[in-house]
């Protein structure tokens, strides 16, 4: 596995393979299950569902491609010092970050519901970043992380299209990544911003990157489809 061109929009992706990495962006329980925060706020969290059938497939060709594997995930301390008042003070007071809930305190650090989804359980060895905010290079050391390894190229999925996912992929842009979405391993409680996010992230030429598919990313690595 080295050299590859990856089937994107706006146009085919050139990659070196041994030089990118698989992101997967806040596949938290707290976000996709009917007890968690997302629910909680009103959403059908049937929606991000469909993402981890797709999110569990590009993790088992990643894992037998040996490429690096990170997972995100976001939320806070305990004490919830490094959670902004602009940030806690939103919703009604039961439902925001912090408030208990079923599976815990609200996007709190060591939270059931804090977890990533039992279907895409980090393995041993696999980088996990606790972020405080929506992007994932904000506040901690994933870049350091992925410019040790000598990364070059994110393949991007999880969950929401429109903001976690938009705002780290806008980051790694800025920060000379390229980075390629796979379309449906992402999702949102939005039908219509999931479409217009990945619309976005290919507009003008690629502005913000390439958008490609589950099926696309495997047949480059090169690696049998584990499809359920
Ligand atoms: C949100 C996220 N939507 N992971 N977080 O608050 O996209």
């Amino acid at each position: 596995m080295s050299q590859a061109e990856i089937a994107a929009q706006p146009f085919p992706l050139q990659a070196d393979l041994a030089r990118a990495a698989l992101v997967l962006i806040d596949m938290q329980r707290d976000f996709l299950e009917p007890d968690g925060f997302g629910a909680a706020l009103g959403n059908d969290v049937a929606r991000l569902r469909a993402a981890v059938e797709p999110c569990r497939r590009i993790l088992a060709g990643a894992r037998a491609a040996g490429m690096l594997v990170i997972h995100t995930r976001e939320g806070h301390r305990p004490d919830l010092s490094d959670a902004p008042p602009a940030k806690l003070e939103r919703g009604p007071p039961d439902k925001r970050i912090g408030a208990p809930g079923p599976m815990g305190r609200i996007l709190i650090r060591g939270e059931v519901g804090h977890d990533i989804v039992p279907a895409l359980a980090p393995c041993p060895g696999e980088p996990v970043i606790d972020k405080p905010g929506k992007g994932a290079f904000y506040q901690t050391d994933l870049d350091l992380m992925l410019r040790n390894r000598g990364i070059e190229t994110l393949l991007v999925c999880g969950v929401t299209t429109e903001v976690c996912v938009h705002t780290t992929v806008r980051e790694a842009n800025d920060r000379g990544y390229r980075c390629l979405v796979l379309g449906d391993a992402c999702a949102s409680y939005f039908p219509e911003f999931h479409e217009v996010g990945l619309r976005m992230i290919a507009a003008q030429g690629g502005i913000f990157g390439w958008v490609s598919t589950t099926d696309a990313v495997l047949a480059a690595l090169g690696v049998p489809d584990r499809a359920a």
